[in-house]
């Protein structure tokens, strides 16, 4: 029997088959979890619809997380569709492509506030609707963060401010959920080449450093942040919450990063 019989899944941000979410879809269909999907304009339709049948998903809709009323409309059908929820994978970041090309000290009051309002406030939006559908179970919510929210990493910017609002709406929000008998986690992963990343200068440079120094000296894949997300969201993890698990190699305990030190070591 799967880590996830029996329990039902909404899962966001898959854009197309590189996406976390989409690792996490697969690991989730694979322990026997029920999956809704959500996609988050007309455009992604049509490369979300099919994944989403790959995956047999019971429902898949569109969800944009800038609009409280859209949010609305999906819990709206969702409720329609099933009885409850059991899990809720919250994996939608974005800032405008300039915010990643200057300095953070230019960020722009405009790319300031999009970046908190989808990569942050959307999480808090989600669990406000989410937890009337998580009546009677003990709930499990994963949101995706990156190291850029505790260091700097150069071009990351907002959205390293972002993030390290993120991880802190997590704590927040776990001592609200767990009055419910609710858990939310988060996972900070290492870099991997989605749609989203593409947006940010350097990437591959900072993936290859990433590899070089980190303690298991090679990237993660999808796979490995689906894997640790069915652990963190079944009863396996029933006692952990408000938590910030890296499936990064190990890259985040480096203090002094010496590629030659970990090779020749
Ligand atoms: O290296 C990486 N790729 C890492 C990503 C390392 C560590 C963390 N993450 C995080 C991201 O910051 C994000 O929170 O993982 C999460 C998922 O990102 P991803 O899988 O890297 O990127 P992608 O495949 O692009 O999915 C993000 C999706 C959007 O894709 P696009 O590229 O179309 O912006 O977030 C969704 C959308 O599907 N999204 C929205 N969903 C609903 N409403 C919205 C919105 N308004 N905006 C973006």
């Amino acid at each position: 029997m799967g880590l996830l019989q029996g329990k039902t899944a909404l899962i966001t941000g898959i854009a197309n088959k590189n996406s976390i979410a989409y690792g996490i879809a697969k690991a989730f269909k694979r322990e026997g979890a029920d999956l809704i999907i959500t996609y988050a304009n007309e455009k992604l339709r049509k490369k979300v619809e099919p994944i989403a049948e790959e995956l047999g998903a019971i429902l898949t809709l569109e969800m944009d997380v800038s609009k409280d009323e859209a949010i609305d409309q999906a819990f709206e059908k969702i409720s329609q569709k099933v009885d409850g929820l059991d899990i809720v994978v919250h994996s939608i970041a974005f800032a405008p492509a300039e915010e990643f090309k200057r300095p953070t000290l230019y960020t722009s009051r405009e790319g300031f506030k999009i970046a908190m309002d989808i990569s942050v406030y959307s999480l808090i939006a989600i669990a406000q609707r989410a937890i009337k559908l998580m009546e009677g179970r003990e709930g499990s919510f994963l949101t995706l963060t990156y190291y850029g929210g505790e260091k700097v990493v150069p071009h990351y910017n907002v959205m390293g401010i972002a993030k390290a609002a993120l991880e802190s709406a997590v704590r927040y929000l776990a001592f609200d959920l767990g009055k419910m008998g609710h858990r939310i986690n988060a996972i900070s992963a290492g870099p991997v080449k989605t749609l989203a990343a593409r947006a940010i200068s350097g990437f591959h440079l900072l993936m290859k450093h990433t590899m070089e120094v980190s303690p298991l000296g090679r990237g993660i894949d999808i796979m490995d942040v689906g894997n640790a997300a069915v652990f963190l969201c079944s009863d396996w993890a029933r006692n952990i919450t408000g938590e910030v698990l890296h499936v990064d190699a190990g890259y985040h305990v480096m203090g002094v990063m010496d590629k030659e030190e970990r090779i020749e070591g």
